[in-house]
């Protein structure tokens, strides 16, 4: 029986859905997704398994040029994440931005040589103009594409269904999935708690502070069968943002926290107790040790 599998890479600028797309393929929540650009910086595997296929999907941080700090990781993952899967898929919202910075994005994932679907999303809020000139643009470069939004049920399933169909195309004839059907993600429990604090953390904040937060698991104990328990550092890169991250009378770290906790129960299956510490760790975003201390190192390094 034919059976295809293969990794396929999720890219594009930051914001734009990459990850509400990989959430949206593998039908799980594997991927956090924010408002706020640059939400996803360690690459992220979800993986949806049909009766034909398996897509292996990365999901990349948002294309951006930077060479230093926590920017420069963020660049080379993204750059990485092209080298290393079989096969691409290219995000692009038709909210607006930068047609600039997309053709550097696009040059760079054309120069790769691999099957690549384009996925013009946000088509629910798309600016005219721009819209126009990335159409241009793709279809200059014969790149295929779809418009679609990931914004509700019917728009997400309506992508799905071409993109699954897309992939039933262009993988490669395995005999077998790669992995057991039955796992959607390689992330492990560390991983995704670290996550889901990050993004209950962004939710809650101002807009400055995100890109300088970072969380640590300081330990992970598993050892009751009942109750798992999570001690975790949150890093703000300024003492200015630590007032904030706690808010008055800890109001907003306890929000943060009961946010998380609510996502990790579900995740973990038992209940969870959190203990969130918030820590000034100053300019940890451009600081090498620090930034290997949260894992922010690129495998190959
Ligand atoms: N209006 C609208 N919003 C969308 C759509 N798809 C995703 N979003 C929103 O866009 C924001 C960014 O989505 P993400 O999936 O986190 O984007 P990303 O490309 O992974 O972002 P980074 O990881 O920061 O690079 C979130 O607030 C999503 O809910 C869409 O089709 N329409
Ligand atoms: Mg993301």
């Amino acid at each position: 029986m034919s059976y295809k599998s293969g990794v396929v890479g999720i890219v594009g600028l930051p914001n734009a859905g990459k990850s509400t797309l990989v959430n949206a393929l593998v039908g799980e929540k594997v991927s956090i997704v924010t408002s706020k650009p640059q939400t996803t910086r360690k690459r992220v595997t979800g993986i949806v398994s049909e009766d034909n296929l398996q897509a292996i999907l990365t999901d990349a941080p948002g294309f951006l040029k930077s060479e230093a700090g926590l920017n420069g990781f963020l660049s080379d993952e993204a750059k990485s994440v092209i080298e290393d899967v079989e096969s691409l898929i290219f995000v692009i919202s038709l909210s607006g931005g930068s047609l600039q910075a997309l053709e550097e994005h696009l040059k760079l994932v054309r120069a790769a040589g691999k099957p690549v679907f384009c996925l013009l999303n946000k088509l629910d809020e798309a600016k005219p103009t721009f819209q126009k000139e990335v159409e241009t643009l793709l279809d200059e470069s014969g790149l295929e594409f779809l418009r679609g939004s990931l914004k509700a049920k019917t728009g997400r399933n309506e992508v799905r269904a071409v993109i699954l169909n897309w992939l039933s195309k262009i993988l490669p004839e395995t005999g077998a999935p790669l992995y057991d059907p039955e796992i959607y993600t390689t992330q492990n429990m560390r991983d995704l708690a670290e996550e889901v604090i990050r993004e209950a953390a962004f939710e809650r904040l101002h807009q400055e502070i995100p890109f300088g937060l970072g969380v640590k698991i300081v330990k992970f104990d598993e050892s009751s069968e009942s109750l798992t328990r999570i001690y975790a550092e949150v890093w703000v890169n300024r003492d200015s943002h630590k007032g904030i991250v706690v808010g008055a009378g800890a109001s907003s770290l306890k929000a943060i926290g009961i946010r998380a906790r609510a996502r990790l129960e579900e995740f973990v299956g038992t209940k969870v107790f959190l203990d969130l510490r918030v820590k000034v760790k100053k300019n940890w975003i451009k600081n090498d040790h620090m930034l290997q201390e949260l894992g922010y190192v690129l495998n190959s390094k």
